[in-house]
């Protein structure tokens, strides 16, 4: 389905236009990303079942159009990268090396970055494993009073604590300094967790910044504390909500301004 902001920027009106854009079958998610070095948004949506497929924009960024040009993101031997079909991941040049990285966050907790190490002949990218625990991060859910993932208020603790529901990530410069930072967002979780960049654009270094921000969508606030060492997290629960966070870092696209030289340090005091 698709509607066409015919206001502004910031002061969005929404109208109608289709119930299948462009005839494109997006399976269980969708994530425009830009894929190559011209102007344009590309588009990546699952593949059944759990794979990524890619759309190309033949269009302009005025006018887009989206050609299929793989069933399936693949690794450097022409194997289909797998992504859990409820997670979805995000693509971007998060170490400013000229190469895409996919990240995809896992039900664990943690992502697993894969690197682009060129184009086949189709102009396709191949990436490559580089870790299952990229960053190191770990988002370590403990929801509810004594660990109630998902339950009602006085349902009986989860004495394992909670694994993760459908999560995705969204990858923006959200503090100005040039590199690109993160935010988590999770099927049990009512806000979105944000973990800034501390190194530099070509040096990434993802610390845990445990307030995650008010969002335009009046997103509630969730609190999250580290709980066992640097990046990693540990979500408190605030309320039994919709979950709002998953929607918003699913289907937003953060625009990402080109990358500084440098970046600066930064304490990674709470942002609010
Ligand atoms: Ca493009
Ligand atoms: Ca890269
Ligand atoms: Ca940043």
């Amino acid at each position: 389905m698709s509607f066409e902001n015919v206001g502004t920027a910031r002061e969005a009106v929404f109208e109608w236009r289709s119930e299948a854009f462009q005839d494109i079958e997006a399976g269980e998610w969708y994530r425009f990303a830009p894929m190559d070095e011209d102007d344009d948004i590309d588009l990546l949506t699952e593949e059944v079942f759990s794979y990524i497929r890619y759309w190309r924009n033949v269009g302009s960024p005025s006018d887009p159009r989206f050609e299929l040009a793989a069933d399936s993101l693949r690794d450097a031997d022409g194997v289909p990268i797998f992504s859990d079909r409820q997670n979805i991941p995000n693509i971007a040049d998060i170490d400013c090396d000229g190469q895409l990285d996919l990240l995809i966050g896992r039900l664990t907790g943690t992502i697993t970055h894969y690197e682009e190490i060129g184009r086949d002949d189709d102009g396709l990218p191949r990436f490559r494993l580089l870790t299952d625990r990229f960053q190191n991060i770990e988002i370590i859910g403990t929801f509810g009073p004594g660990g109630n993932p998902g339950g009602a208020p006085g349902a009986p603790a989860n004495p394992v604590g909670s694994l993760h529901g459908a999560n995705t990530l969204a990858l923006a410069d959200f503090d100005g300094d040039g590199d690109r930072d993160l935010f988590w967002g999770d099927f049990f979780e009512p806000g979105l967790l944000y973990i800034r960049n501390e190194g530099t654009c070509e040096r990434p270094d993802l610390d845990l910044v445990y307030n995650a921000t008010p969002w335009e969508w009046h997103v509630p606030i969730a609190l999250a504390a580290m709980s066992s060492g640097k990046h990693a997290a540990s979500e408190v629960p605030f309320a039994k909500a919709v979950p709002v966070s998953w929607l918003a870092a699913s289907y937003a696209y953060l625009v990402v301004p080109p990358p500084k030289a440098t970046s600066t340090m930064r304490s990674s005091a709470s942002y609010s």
